[in-house]
């Protein structure tokens, strides 16, 4: 055949095979709908833009100028209120699904969660799902209860799999009834079993071995995807702070397993702090952009931020430096839960006009330049 004949095309031709495997391998679940696969594709190309800026229960509740909470307004957000514009990323937690409640762990609804993904989705914004469960083993502690080896438990017995998969079903359930408009399944990320590399939760580093911990994550992707067929997953991989490239894979499930790289850190301590806070995070970033590079995976910060706020200029100095130009798709500011428990400006708060700055920025973006990325779509001119 005329490919064997000169080493061009046959080199070629091989480039071409091989760039089709990394493509098509990148994101895990093959049978992920269209718009799912847009949404994986979508957070690499916005990624060129800019980071997409993102807050957790963002359209559930927030605070007032007098630090009074508001819950459960329509259309409202913090960051709305403040900068004119809803987040790009909105997180949810599922803590208390489980248990079959009608609010999460948090006291948001869970109808109300699954109106809020629709409206953002509909918004063109990304929606990101965390789980804090109860033990599945002992659903009276919860996931900060210490219990060593619950994974063990549910691994090596048949009873306890079983009972464990009946929870999967409940999670399934709710991922597959996100439905849009014309009917069609709504992409979120989902972030199961997070800050691993820390040992607060019962899935945490001392309450498990690592190939403990890869196993429960396999059981729980290939059952959410191959037995109950959830085809609107990207899959977040969510460390705590780690030390370097090998503590960060140390409890990797493999590429197969894995959509989005990710890990969660806290800024404490500040001023004193702040040089560190930030060149270890960019640390951190520079290795999950260079497995994601390796990966052709998305990568980014699931979770972080500065409890109260307490500087002022906290996004300009801070935030600003570790996201300009990092490649990272989106960042994720906790909630703004209590008058004495917040990571995002409201109303009144001193970082307002600071936050506003690093919005003008173009580093990081809103709902209307995330919107205009057309994410679930097919990128414009293709
Ligand atoms: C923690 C705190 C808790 C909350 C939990 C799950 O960081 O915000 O108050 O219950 O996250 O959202």
């Amino acid at each position: 055949m005329s490919l064997f004949k000169s080493p061009v095309p046959y080199f070629l031709s091989f480039a071409i095979i091989l760039s089709a495997i990394t493509l098509s391998t990148a994101q895990i679940d093959k049978k992920a709908t269209q718009a799912t696969k847009n949404l994986y594709s979508g957070l690499k190309r916005s990624a060129l833009q800019g980071v997409i800026f993102g807050q957790q229960d963002a359209l559930a509740y927030g605070l007032k100028a007098d630090k009074s909470r508001w819950i459960g307004d329509e259309d409202r957000s913090d960051i709305k209120t403040i900068s004119g514009e809803h987040p790009g990323l909105v997180g949810y937690d599922l803590g208390h699904i489980e248990l079959d409640s009608t609010n999460n762990l948090d006291g948001v609804p869970f109808a109300r969660i699954k109106a809020d993904i629709r409206k953002n989705y509909e918004r063109g914004g990304v929606n990101t799902i965390s789980w804090h469960p109860n033990n599945p083993v002992d659903f009276s502690k919860t996931s900060w209860d210490k219990e060593d080896f619950t994974i063990r438990k549910i691994l090596s017995s048949e009873k306890n799999k079983k009972n464990f998969e009946k929870t999967l079903d409940k999670l399934a359930d709710f991922f597959l009834s996100l439905k849009g408009p014309k009917g069609e399944l709504i992409p979120v990320i989902f972030r199961p079993y997070h800050e691993h590399t820390g040992s607060w939760f019962w899935w945490g580093a001392d309450h498990c071995t690592p190939e403990e911990y890869k196993q429960f994550w396999t059981l729980t992707i290939e059952y959410l995807q191959k037995t109950r067929k959830v085809n609107n997953l990207l899959i977040a991989y969510s460390t705590d702070n780690f030390r370097n490239k090998e503590h960060y894979l140390e409890r990797y499930p493999g590429d197969d397993l894995v959509d989005i790289l990710g890990f969660d850190t806290y800024h404490r301590n500040p001023p004193k702090s702040d040089s560190a806070f930030i060149s270890n995070a960019t640390r951190m970033v520079a290795t999950i952009r260079d497995l994601g590079k390796a990966s052709e995976k998305p990568f980014a910060i699931t979770e972080t931020g500065l409890e109260q706020l307490t500087e002022a200029n906290w996004w300009t100095k801070i935030v600003q430096p570790i996201v300009r130009n990092s490649g990272l798709s989106y960042m994720l500011v906790w909630r703004n839960g209590r008058p004495d428990h917040y990571y995002a400006p409201f109303e009144g708060n001193d970082t307002v006009e600071d936050f506003k700055k690093l919005q003008q920025s173009g580093n990081i973006l809103l709902e209307k330049k995330v919107a205009s990325e057309n994410l679930y779509g097919k990128p414009a001119g293709k």
